[in-house]
């Protein structure tokens, strides 16, 4: 075979590679010019009956047009697996934002968990973290340490479930989640800045209460931290929690043990009509309590207050909940019946609210 030759059978081997539409013509190809009976194997096996200086000549020649063959099927194999790809991924596209499959029939979030969740990522946004601590507490953390001795009036407000001594140590269902910082204080040094969100259990059984309920309070400690502080810390949370921007904030002078001075925090609303709106209306809504941490408390945790200072806050849980989605009854939340939770629970990724980023 002429060099000529030569040159037009690698030419049209690659054009025929080049136009191949698919993995399997191109295997056609390849076989036709590498395979048992190839064109260019068949022209190898000649190579023995040539004399020495034509084989040498011949082989070189044939070697490069197998080298450069070789390399266009590498070539188109790599473009034809990547348009496969290409297509296959065109083909199995999905509509994340189509709502779940059979989502009407699915779960709902407990209107508890949603809200959870928007405290936690409101106050997370202002840098604080989340703490948690045992429903089972000593006696010492959930009262002693927090300035309410055995014999404080305090004990009796907030009665609770007594569980078996641990050694010498007296243990209580929580009645509150401060016993969270209680720890926090005792195990890390300021600057502090949590939040504390939970279970918290009372002997309280009535329209208005539950034995158990949940809480979340926060706690800032630090050097200069003050009441100023507070003050915007709960009207950034607030406003941003009911997601109303000038919804004003009032504090009412207060006592609790754990807090000097304290307060009660109430939010703007309206009555008229029987119906409660909130926003800056004039009237008046208790929601928490909030206070300068009392020193007592920081000595307790072996923190001196001459060095630092800081507040602490409570609300409840399902308290924001009933106000923010409207839901009137507080016993409803823990009757497990899957029509209220049908009407008030959350379809996970279907309303757009702070946890998810809105
Ligand atoms: C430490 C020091 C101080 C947390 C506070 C309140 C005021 C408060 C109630 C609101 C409604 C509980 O769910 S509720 O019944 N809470 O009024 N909580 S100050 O003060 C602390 C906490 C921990 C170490």
């Amino acid at each position: 075979m002429s060099n000529d030759e030569m040159k037009k059978l690698q030419g049209d081997l690659i054009k025929a590679i080049e136009g191949a539409e698919g993995s399997a013509a191109l295997e056609a190809v390849r076989v036709e010019a590498l395979g048992k009976k190839g064109k260019l194997t068949e022209m190898m096996k000649t190579l023995g009956s040539l004399d020495p200086d034509a084989r040498k000549a011949m082989g070189a020649a044939l070697n490069e047009v197998k080298v450069a063959v070789t390399a266009a099927l590498e070539a188109k194999g790599k473009i034809l697996a990547a348009a496969a790809q290409t297509a296959r991924l065109e083909k199995e596209r999905i509509d994340i934002t189509l709502p779940a499959r059979g989502g009407e029939s699915e779960g709902r979030i407990h209107p508890i968990t949603q809200t959870y969740e928007e405290i936690v990522t409101i106050f997370a946004a202002m840098g604080f973290s989340v703490a948690k601590g045992p429903d089972i507490e000593t006696d010492w953390n959930n009262f002693t340490a927090l300035n309410i001795p055995p014999e404080h009036p305090a004990r009796q407000m907030q009665d609770t479930f007594y569980m078996p001594a641990v050694g010498e140590m007296p243990t209580v269902l929580r009645t509150h989640t401060s016993p969270v910082q209680i720890r926090t204080m005792m195990g890390q040094k300021p600057p502090i800045r949590i939040i504390a969100p939970g279970r918290t259990y009372r002997c309280d059984s009535d329209m208005t209460h539950t034995p158990m309920f949940s809480q979340f309070e926060g706690l800032v400690i630090d050097e200069k931290t003050h009441m100023g502080h507070l003050k915007g810390c709960l009207l950034d949370f607030l406003r941003a929690f009911f997601g109303i921007d000038d919804l004003p904030l009032r504090f009412r002078p207060s006592y609790f043990p754990f807090t000097e001075p304290s307060a009660e925090i109430d939010i703007g609303c309206s009555r008229k009509g029987g119906e409660l709106k909130l926003g800056n209306y004039g009237d008046w809504l208790e929601i928490g309590g909030c206070g300068m941490v009392n020193a007592n408390v920081l000595r307790n945790c072996g923190l001196d207050p001459d060095q630092v200072q800081g507040f602490a806050f409570g609300t409840g849980i399902e308290r924001l909940a009933m106000l923010k989605y409207g839901i009137p009854d507080l016993r409803t939340f823990f009757e497990a019946d899957m029509r209220w939770l049908k009407h008030y629970g959350f379809v996970p990724l279907d309303i757009p609210n702070p946890a998810m980023g809105a």
